[in-house]
């Protein structure tokens, strides 16, 4: 089989992709798929698509206001295993879905109807339908490819990135779908390409998604955390953390709280977006009379196009505080208008027609302030990363310190924690951990805490005490691998031909 198409995300063994630790466990899992994909279909799967999830380290809803943010890919992925028809099939432009999870995701199948249909492939906007995905996915794209005749494909999905706990597993099903389909129809496209469409993709789903998790799930390099910079372009740095002696780790603790994002989008992940659009539309205006599309471009006109930097962050997170002096807790859409200088209909139909919203007020202070504030915490854990300063005693101590500065705007300006969260991060602390905060779009979902290595087993079983023993006594502790784990940076996509 020819194996020329995406070079980059073309690995000859598993081995290469997960830790040395869990490869055995990983292999098992990729024969079982295997030997599931052959009875289900009677045909053999060529290769299999796949792409990790994603733990974010700092840097919390600010990747759709333009700036940095610092997460790293974890082991847990999303596999399609995939065979396509042959030869004698060339007209079989057929896709067949299945989920190894065949209970809870259910079988599907559609046919290609032609180029002029791609779009209106159905998604079911703001509906948790598992198909959903795939489609986004598959939609984008063919879109971009405009293929005549799309081969069919057989599919069979098994993921292990759990749903809802803020790791991502929207984003690694669509770059696995993307990356998927690209192959078996031998597109050769870039990594910024596949990340680009996977980012456009994904907001079929209702969701006006920024770029951290596609990229990060599409870039990553094992051992390296990403940086990753949105503007002018995309550009993702894999950059080490530091190695220190002791050595830390994070450590991923689900709160069990599932927040289901498509669902919730017009009062949580869609809201946010929007009010920071908002703020930053507003803060244009008042500072330079040029109203601006995002946070980040207030801050490049700000420090007239130099690299952002911290100075300038401080400056503009004191400004935030002195123009909205008098409004700590939000406006109404007439309130709006007068500050923004645009009508009602004027402000809807340019900030929440495409994407509907759902509140009384919207909070410009507190949204800008933490997005500026998140952007300045990223910089620091960057530079600190970037140094590795052997000699510097407290660089654990300095990480997570951002990162509880981090949790504590998130819960408190940009209001996106929960009660268990808030716990659970406690918890977290009480039991060793350096820093720990909310990681993802939160609601729920998972925290993530940086911990010596050495106390690993210590500190889950304070926190399966403390938490999982009190809020889900009857959660058995078999499952506790699935709920808290350690985590070291993990590689990205992948296309694996050799099974
Ligand atoms: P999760 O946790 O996967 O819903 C979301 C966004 C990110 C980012 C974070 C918050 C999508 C696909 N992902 O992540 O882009 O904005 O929230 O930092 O929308
Ligand atoms: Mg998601």
């Amino acid at each position: 089989m020819d194996t020329e198409f995406i070079p980059f995300l073309k690995f000859s063994s598993i081995s290469e992709i997960y830790p040395e630790l869990i490869q055995n466990e990983q292999i098992t899992r990729y024969k079982t798929l295997i030997r599931s994909f052959e009875k289900l279909y009677n045909r053999k799967p060529k290769f299999i698509a796949r792409s990790p999830g994603r733990v974010n380290l700092i840097g919390e809803h600010i990747d759709y206001a333009g700036f940095g943010v610092l997460p790293m890919a974890i082991s847990r992925d999303v596999l399609i295993a995939v065979d396509f028809p042959n030869e004698r099939e060339e007209n079989d432009m057929k896709v067949r879905i299945a989920n190894v999870l065949k209970e809870k995701y259910p079988s599907k199948s559609w046919d290609y109807e032609g180029k002029e249909k791609i779009v209106e492939i159905k998604v079911k906007e703001r509906v948790s339908e598992w198909e959903n995905y795939f489609k986004s996915g598959y939609k984008g794209i063919l879109q971009y490819l405009s293929l005549d005749e799309p081969k069919g494909m057989y599919c069979l999905i098994d993921g292990s990135v759990p749903p809802g706990a803020g790791l991502s597993s929207s984003a690694a099903f669509i770059c696995s779908v993307i990356i998927a389909t690209c192959f078996v129809n031998k597109a050769k496209l870039t990594k910024k390409q596949v990340t680009e469409i996977a980012i456009e993709s994904e907001r079929f789903t209702g969701m006006n998604a920024g770029g951290m998790d596609q990229t990060v799930s599409i870039f990553s390099l094992k051992d390296h955390a990403l940086y990753i910079k949105f503007l002018p372009s995309l550009i993702a740095i894999p950059t080490k953390l530091p190695s220190v002696n002791p050595p830390f780790v994070f450590i991923v603790a689900n709160s069990l709280i599932v927040s289901d994002k498509v669902i919730t989008a017009p009062t949580n992940y869609n809201l946010r977006v929007v009010e920071t659009k908002l703020a930053a539309y507003h803060l244009g205006k008042s500072l330079f009379n040029k109203p601006c599309e995002n946070l980040k471009q207030v801050s490049d006109l700000y420090s007239n196009n130099e690299e952002v930097n911290i100075e300038n962050l401080i400056k503009l997170s004191n400004y935030v505080e002195k123009i909205y002096e008098n409004n700590h807790d939000g406006f109404t859409l007439n309130e709006l208008s007068s500050i923004l200088d645009l009508n009602e209909d004027e402000i809807k139909s340019k900030f929440i027609s495409k994407f509907p919203v759902r509140t009384n007020k919207y909070q410009l202070y507190k949204r800008s302030k933490h997005v500026f504030e998140e952007a300045m915490r990223v910089l620091k854990f960057y530079e600190l990363c970037s140094n590795d300063d052997k000699d510097d005693n407290n660089i654990v101590e300095k990480l997570g310190n951002l990162m509880n500065e981090s949790h504590k705007s998130c819960k408190e300006l940009f209001n996106c924690s929960c009660d268990e969260l808030d716990d659970l991060v406690k918890i977290c602390l009480n039991g060793g951990a350096f820093g720990s905060r909310l990681t993802g779009a939160g609601w729920g979902g998972c925290t993530v805490s940086l911990i010596y290595e050495n106390d690993i087993d210590k500190f889950i079983n304070y926190v399966w005490e403390k938490y999982y023993n009190i809020r889900f006594p009857n959660l058995s502790k078999d499952e506790l691998d699935n709920v808290i784990f350690a985590t070291s940076p993990g590689s990205g996509a992948a296309i694996i031909t050799d099974l």
